[in-house]
């Protein structure tokens, strides 16, 4: 109160007496509270894949997946005093190396994986193995036990987003170990691909969550139906963009994050996010785009930059990326801050046929 400028000077007296009592007079500071336009905290950043896969590859001979739990590389916006991208939305790009666990564990933030190089691996969720190929989009809902395994020859490398911001605003931040480093694996793999993919549900059965039961969203697909719609004038701001949807209502994957699978042709430039279309006049973004610049594959973006050039940019291709929305419920367990690991390897235990891992 003191550094500012008071509106109403004359009751500053008074305004020293309501500070004294840890209060504040709302009609001093009402913009602030309320305000006239959004203030976002984060500013636009650009995280180079190329450098940041060479450091990622670096850890990777430093120190085991096992070792680090989550061999990640955290993303942190320049301008924020925490990791993430946004205030809202962690994002890192995680490595699991050949016959390498990332150990099951749950936790109150949920996640969603975008493969970005796969030679062979999964994630398991909540009892099913969720194959990871590149593109493909995977769900780990809110208190889901999940854990990682990498069985081909190359790296496995995809990009995290969690909600951890908003789950730690709100003061629900829990975690749990699993028992053993993998999960018993309880279906087949990719079944809710199956159960609830193809717009078939399976008869008689309910999905009372707040998220998507879809845990995977294979790239095959989701290309497939984004290039067969990528017809005529793309949206001069998202150019080509579909939303990966909950089968059951059409809302998000999770309460927390949306994803967008967005195709932007060659040579198409955005117009500047959160303005309306003065650009949709421009004739550059009025043509329809021929089946020649549709080539390629999306590839993930987390940065809220306005100007994405496919042409200039050097992928002539599409940007993925994400943004959230509003809170899960707090789960019933705590995963204490400190000393909390179970014994890291159980030399005895062994997942159901399986064998030459590292570890
Ligand atoms: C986590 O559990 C994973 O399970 C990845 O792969 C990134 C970032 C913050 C907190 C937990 C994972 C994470 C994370």
């Amino acid at each position: 109160m003191q550094e500012r400028k008071l509106k109403h000077p004359a009751l500053a007296a008074s305004y020293e007496r309501i500070a004294k009592l840890s209060a504040l007079p709302l009609w001093e500071i009402m913009g602030d509270v309320v305000g006239d336009a959004p203030s976002p905290m984060g500013v636009p950043h650009l995280w180079p894949y190329a450098e940041m896969r060479a450091l990622l590859m670096e850890a990777g001979r430093q120190i085991s997946a096992a070792e680090a739990e989550r061999r990640v590389l955290a993303l942190k916006n320049p301008a924020l005093d925490r990791p993430g991208i946004s205030q809202t939305l962690f994002a890192g790009l995680q490595l699991v190396m050949p016959g390498e666990i990332a150990p099951a564990h749950r936790h109150a933030a949920g996640a969603l994986r975008f493969v970005l190089e796969s030679d062979g691996g999964y994630s398991a969720v909540e009892g099913e193995r969720c194959i990871m190929r590149r593109g493909d989009l995977i769900t780990t809902p809110s208190w889901t036990w999940h854990d990682h395994e990498n069985t081909g020859s190359g790296p496995l490398i995809w990009l995290d987003g969690l909600d951890v911001p908003i789950v730690n605003f709100f003061g629900a931040r829990f975690g749990e170990d699993h028992p053993g480093d993998q999960q018993p694996i309880l279906r087949p793999d990719d079944a809710s691909v199956a159960r609830w993919g193809s717009g078939l549900r399976p008869d008689g059965q309910r999905h009372d969550h707040p998220w998507s039961p879809l845990l995977s969203y294979p790239y095959e697909r989701s290309r497939a139906a984004l290039m067969a719609c990528a017809t005529g004038t793309p949206d001069p701001r998202h150019g080509f963009r579909m939303v990966y949807a909950n089968p059951l209502d059409g809302g998000h994957i999770l309460p927390t994050i949306a994803a967008f699978l967005q195709f932007l042709p060659a040579g198409f430039e955005t117009a500047p996010a959160g303005r309306r279309s003065r650009s949709s006049s421009s004739p550059s973004r009025a043509r329809a785009w021929p089946a020649s610049a549709m080539s390629s594959w999306p590839l993930p973006r987390t940065t809220s930059s306005s100007r994405r050039t496919g042409a200039r940019s050097g992928f002539r291709r599409g940007a993925m990326w994400c943004c959230s929305a509003s809170p899960t419920a707090p789960p019933s367990s705590a995963w204490a801050s400190g000393a909390r690991r179970r014994p890291r390897i159980d030399p005895g235990r062994k997942a159901p046929g399986r064998s030459g891992r590292r570890e």
